[in-house]
């Protein structure tokens, strides 16, 4: 096997790919219009029909799908499949309210699967190599995303998922593992406890790691790749999309190629959902023109983005998108857990009966997130049973753990002492400096 798993759809001249894509945008949004009475209502009241579309050009009469979309049809709302056709389904990490679950027919698995296989083949995977997957498997699609596309490539294949650090070291030692795939915040814990256990990079076979589902600089990478002796790689999907493999690096690592023969990407600007020019910066959309059993027409992804169509030295002509700059929602990803604001707002309500004022501040110390929750004390946080200002510090504490799914330290504050602003509050102060 060379270079691209599949050269012909990988380095396809511009005008076919256009071809291809406005041939399978047709075919899909007939699919839809037919299978998805959601999708009909949406489009009727945007006053389009399927045979307004004749290609690509067509796509910016169709109208967004958001995640409240996908809220509001929850479970089954957006299924354009018999069940019985269904082989798999994947949830997204929310803990709490309606996850967004979705649906794979057999083809869906196969088609996620490839874009996967190509991106483990970009950084150098064969059969001759052993990949070593500490995704976590089960609903999440990272697991089971690249373990499928490892077992594509022909790579011998490590299900590990994540955890047990030390274990996963022994592994890599034993077993020889030469790609490494997880979150670029674990694979640098990793990379610092094969340092505290005596090792060095000398001590692997590692040669290239793919890492992503999460925000990351370049100075990560460089010491990322100075800790384990790879070359690190970028990955992005999300899971209404399939998963990993929407986009991938390649061997010049400055940025992700999208698999366009399979979703079509454009930017907009998040205000007013006019389409953007190539090269600015604005929110990513997405339209999957293969998906059969969740397909995605025009999906807001909320993250700010840029895409490039320069020429790209690895040879390949999909277009590249940038590291993901952030959202355009308030979503935050705290050690791989999606958070919102609103939920933390929610728990704080229920203790004392009234909004009360808070701040989220989320840091970065030795590669992992830091998460403390400031809140203003308020007359109505205290009720008989609860005396102590720990104790009601644990007790929030506990409170968020619970909705969150993830641990926050809670701190306190007098009255009136976060600051006030005039315009929208400032609710949350991020320090991780994740946009270059
Ligand atoms: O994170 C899928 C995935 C798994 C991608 C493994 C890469 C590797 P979700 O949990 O649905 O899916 O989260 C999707 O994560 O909208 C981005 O905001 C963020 N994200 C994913 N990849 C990257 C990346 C998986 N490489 C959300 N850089 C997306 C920055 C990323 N953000």
């Amino acid at each position: 096997m060379g270079k691209y798993w599949n050269e012909e759809i990988e380095c396809m001249d511009r005008e076919q790919m256009k071809a291809l894509q406005s041939e399978r945008l047709v075919k899909q949004v007939r699919h839809v219009w037919d299978n998805v009475p959601y999708y009909r209502e949406k489009m009727k009241e945007k006053g389009v029909t399927p045979d307004d579309i004749k290609g690509i050009e067509d796509l910016h009469k169709l109208p967004f799908l958001s995640k409240a979309d996908l809220r509001d049809s929850y479970p089954y709302g957006l299924l354009a499949k018999p069940l019985s056709e269904c082989v798999r389904i994947h949830s997204t990490s929310g803990t709490t309210g309606k996850r967004v679950v979705a649906f794979y027919t057999q083809n869906d698995v196969d088609m996620w699967e490839d874009c996967c296989a190509r991106a483990i083949t970009a950084v150098g995977g064969t059969k001759e190599d052993v990949c070593q997957v500490c995704y976590g498997y089960g609903l999440f699609t990272g697991g089971l995303g690249l373990h499928g596309g490892s077992h594509k490539a022909g790579c011998l294949t490590l299900p590990m998922s994540s955890g047990s650090t030390e274990r996963q070291i022994q592994f890599m030692m034993d077993l020889q593992s030469t790609i490494l795939c997880c979150t670029p915040s674990y694979a640098a814990y990793i990379g610092e406890t094969i340092h505290k256990m005596g090792y060095t990079p000398d001590d692997l076979k590692l040669k290239a790691g793919i890492f992503g589902a999460e925000p990351w600089t370049e100075e990560m990478r460089k010491q990322i790749e100075e800790s384990l002796g790879i070359k690190a790689y970028d990955i992005y999907g999300l899971t209404e999309l399939s998963g990993p493999g929407v986009a991938f690096e390649c061997e010049c690592q400055n940025g992700m190629h999208i698999n366009e023969d399979n979703f079509i990407a454009e930017i907009i600007d998040p205000d007013t959902g006019e389409v953007l020019p190539e090269g600015s910066k604005g929110e990513l959309v997405f339209t999957s023109i293969t998906k059969e059993a969740f397909p995605m027409i025009r999906y807001r992804t909320r993250d700010i983005c840029v895409l490039s169509r320069e020429k790209c030295g690895c040879g390949r002509t999909l277009v590249k998108m940038a590291k993901p700059m952030g959202r355009s929602d308030d979503m935050l990803i705290i050690r791989g857990v999606n958070v919102f604001p609103s939920q933390i707002e929610t728990v704080l309500m229920k203790m004392s009966n009234a909004s009360p004022n808070y701040q989220i501040e989320v840091g970065r110390e030795n590669n992992t997130d830091t998460f403390v929750i400031k809140v203003e004390l308020t007359d109505g946080m205290f009720n008989d049973t609860i005396r102590s200002i720990e104790e009601l510090e644990r007790k929030i504490s506990q409170d968020m753990l619970s909705v969150l799914g993830i641990k926050a330290k809670i701190k306190l504050v007098e009255p009136n002492s976060i600051p006030r602003s005039e315009g929208k509050a400032v609710r949350v102060i991020d320090t991780r400096k994740l946009i270059d």
